[in-house]
């Protein structure tokens, strides 16, 4: 199918307001007169239809012109474009046309005879982990300690198992020189006037001190402690039992034996996020350009769209932000992201979390968007939970968080463990940790509440981040993690940090194999 002519009637449609399955524009793109065959059809759409549908187009086609030749020109037996349900003619002329299109092949000419795999009776998706509408905190002390202490209970669940652990208070008062463990929070890390480390572990009880040598094989890892993480760590107590030496550490982490789940046919999704619209940088050339290969037989298996925050630019997110707006309101940008997201095909199931650009609360875990939003941006029928949440697609979970944390982390940890080129490996580290944002206080913050909904209770198959505006993606003990770059070329902020964004990439994962391949679209 030419693209630039499906691009025409995708734009033409939701000009006038109207989304589109991607079959249906292909057969008007294959009709001989496109632009007659969608007057048309929108001629005859019910008054209340928000998406064109094949059937739509097959009927108001065949009710102008009961002759199925003049409408798909010379019959061609392998030029079905529905080939699931056994064809009603095979070439033969006296056949007849199909009264209303349901289910019913049609055939037109120019196309290509791809098999659209879109059946959404195959379709599944799940979601867990949204904490929209049941956020419980009130911001006082008490509800910091709670959520800490939930972290701590079931991230600890599988440490306590590998490791003869007492509570900190006890190891005080054991003889000095035995042998120790404990699960705790990392509560301190300082470096030793001799060059070794103190970690200072805490849990319910109290906290206690952890020396690790400079010279032990486990020194290394202190470079990647950050604050608030949950590990386990066992050791030699000292005379006094004043401190504890460390002989090893041991980290929540994903099973090396871990198996990912995957789909049981051909079936794709496309990782996406940071659209930033409303920016002067957003690229609407490069969104257009990715719009309009979904509508093509090359992107046919494509079938989901996960967006994982900061669809606009939002308004006073960093100083001097104002400076770069293209749209200054908020529910403008708002409806101008709808206007772009209407040109995703409308067979397309999209799912979406917000990120620390929209407009929903700053603090993690963020609610997905509120009433008044969710009706702005209602013209494709998105899914929208929270940040974090896990989706389930056919089978393969995908964890999606916004990505704030790894500011975090590429900040706090050696370049060589993470850095903003690799911003995957960052990732990594959040795996190990089993959790999106162990680190509270610095760049992200931390709504608390009964739950940490930020832990990683289940292995995901897939991890999917943003914000970094990197692109990135590689596989950590079997889970396939992807960071998928942005729709937002370099802001002035960026060009003074050093920041090159990945902006225009859509990496489309294939879900019955865990692969990944990139579409660049700028
Ligand atoms: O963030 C995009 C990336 O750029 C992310 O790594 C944060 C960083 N960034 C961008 N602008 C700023 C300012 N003004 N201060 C600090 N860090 C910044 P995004 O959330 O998409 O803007
Ligand atoms: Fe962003
Ligand atoms: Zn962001």
């Amino acid at each position: 199918m030419p693209l630039e002519a499906s691009a025409r009637i995708v734009s033409e449609l939701t000009s006038r307001g109207y989304n589109a399955e991607r079959e249906a524009v292909t057969q008007l793109t294959s009709a001989d007169d496109p632009q007659a065959a969608l007057e048309r059809v929108i001629d005859t759409l019910p008054e209340d239809a928000l998406v064109v549908r094949t059937d739509h187009v097959q009927s108001a086609l065949v009710a102008t012109d009961p002759d199925p030749k003049s409408m798909g020109g010379e019959r061609d037996p392998a030029s079905k474009l529905d080939t699931t349900d056994p064809p009603v003619s095979t070439g033969d002329d006296t056949a007849t046309p199909p009264a209303s299109g349901a289910g019913a092949p049609v055939e037109t000419k120019g196309s290509s005879g791809v098999e659209r795999s879109a059946d959404p009776e195959l379709r599944s998706l799940e979601i867990a982990g949204d904490m929209t509408g049941e956020s419980t905190g009130t911001g006082e002390y008490s509800d910091f300690v709670s959520v800490f202490r939930d972290r701590l209970e079931r991230l600890g669940s599988t440490l306590r198992g590998r490791v003869n652990h007492r509570p900190a208070t006890a190891i005080q008062n054991m003889p000095g020189g035995g042998e120790v463990g404990m699960v705790g929070l990392v509560n301190d890390i300082r470096s030793t006037a001799s060059g070794h480390w103190l970690v200072e572990l805490e849990d319910a009880t109290g906290t206690f001190p952890w020396l690790v040598m400079k010279d032990r094989e486990y020194a290394d890892l202190v470079g990647e402690l950050l604050c608030d993480e949950v590990l386990a760590m066992e050791g030699t107590l000292a005379d006094d039992s004043g401190i504890a030496f460390v002989d090893s550490m041991y980290f929540p982490d994903i099973p090396r034996t871990h198996e990912p789940s995957t789909a049981d046919r051909h079936v794709q999704a496309a990782l996406i996020s940071d659209v930033h619209v409303g920016s002067q940088e957003f690229m609407h050339d490069a969104w257009n350009r990715f719009t309009d290969w979904l509508h093509t037989d090359q992107a046919q298996h494509v079938e989901y769209l996960l967006l994982a925050g900061d669809m606009v630019e939002g308004v006073g997110i960093y100083p001097d932000q104002d400076e770069e707006l293209d749209i200054v309101d908020i529910y403008e940008q708002y409806e101008v992201f709808n206007e772009y997201l209407k040109q995703v095909p409308g067979d397309i199931e999209i799912v979406m979390i917000p990120g620390n650009h929209d407009a929903v609360r700053l603090a993690e875990p963020q609610p997905g968007f509120n009433e008044d939003l969710r009706e702005i941006m209602s013209a494709h029928d998105p899914r929208i939970v929270s940040n974090p949440s896990t989706v389930t697609l056919e089978g393969v979970s995908v964890l999606m968080y916004h990505g704030v944390s790894l500011d975090e982390v590429i900040a706090e940890l050696p370049e060589e463990k993470a850095s903003y080129e690799e911003p995957h490996k960052a990732m990594y580290h959040l795996l190990k940790k089993r959790h999106v944002a162990p680190q509270f206080g610095g760049h992200t913050r931390l709504a608390p509440e009964e739950r940490d909904y930020l832990v990683m209770d289940e292995v995901p198959d897939i991890f999917h981040t943003g914000h970094v505006h990197k692109l990135g993606f590689g596989k950590y003990h079997n889970v396939l993690a992807i960071n998928s770059g942005c729709w937002q070329s370099q802001t002035d902020f960026q060009k003074s940090v050093n920041i090159d964004p990945d902006a225009g990439y859509a990496p489309i994962v294939d879900l019955d194999t865990l692969d990944v391949t990139v579409q660049k679209f700028s």
